[in-house]
């Protein structure tokens, strides 16, 4: 698959609130991918199943606490153990699809009142996704979904000081995507966008890093 020398999979990030549809339109849109014959894997941030992600995972269940400081530099660890594996699996030509990202990093812990600029910076250097996609919803109408859970910061007060925040992140690879419609519209409108991508890639458009 491919014409050029440089061709390569695309590194695709969806990020939003908890509870806009993020995970079922990443395993949606892998499995599309798949359909058409492209080699494709769907990845999360935070990986829980890393020593670091399990650190992480005991913190946003509350079982232990952790200085804000301390664990953003851990969920920002977590994407840096996974940087080599990243770069060698899109050079190898496969497109991966990432559940949360580095945005998700920045957002999260300046909603906290961490500094914008102290944030972003161990992200740094990491692979730089392609296309954002941001599945905009109200935090209200998040919760109405089934509801939040019992993790740390499934509450709608905060979850708005995450929009603030993500807002200051929006740049020109961002796609701001309605989430309050159907699944099925969802799904077709990011099916065209991804596969767009995707095909540029194929054609050597070239990997770049944050923050660019
Ligand atoms: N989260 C996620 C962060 O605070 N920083 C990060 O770098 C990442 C990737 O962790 F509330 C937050 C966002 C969310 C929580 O995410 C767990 P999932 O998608 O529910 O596993």
């Amino acid at each position: 698959r491919g014409s050029s020398s440089n061709s390569r999979g695309a590194l695709v990030v969806l990020e939003g609130l908890d509870r806009c549809g993020k995970t079922t339109q990443s395993s949606r849109l892998t499995q599309y991918l798949e359909g058409l014959g492209h080699s494709v894997e769907l990845w999360r941030f935070p990986d829980r199943t890393t020593s670091v992600g399990q650190m992480i995972s005991s913190y946003l269940s509350n079982e232990s606490q952790l200085d804000d400081h301390t664990v953003h530099l851990l969920f920002s660890a977590n994407r840096w153990e996974k940087r080599s594996l990243m770069e060698t699996k899109l050079k190898g030509g496969t497109t991966l699809i990432l559940d949360r990202y580095s945005y998700s990093g920045v957002a999260f812990s300046c909603a906290k009142g961490l500094d914008l600029e102290w944030c972003k910076a161990p992200e740094v250097g990491l692979p730089a996704p392609d296309l954002v996609l941001y599945l905009e919803i109200s935090p209200e109408m998040a919760a109405e979904r089934g509801g939040y859970g019992s993790e740390r910061y499934e509450r709608i007060d905060f979850q708005n000081k995450v929009i603030k925040s993500y807002q200051v992140l929006l740049g020109s690879n961002w796609q701001i995507v309605d989430a309050c419609r159907p699944m099925e519209v969802i799904e077709k409108e990011l099916q065209e966008t991804v596969l767009d991508c995707v095909k540029k890639c194929q054609n050597g458009a070239p990997l770049s890093h944050l923050w660019s």
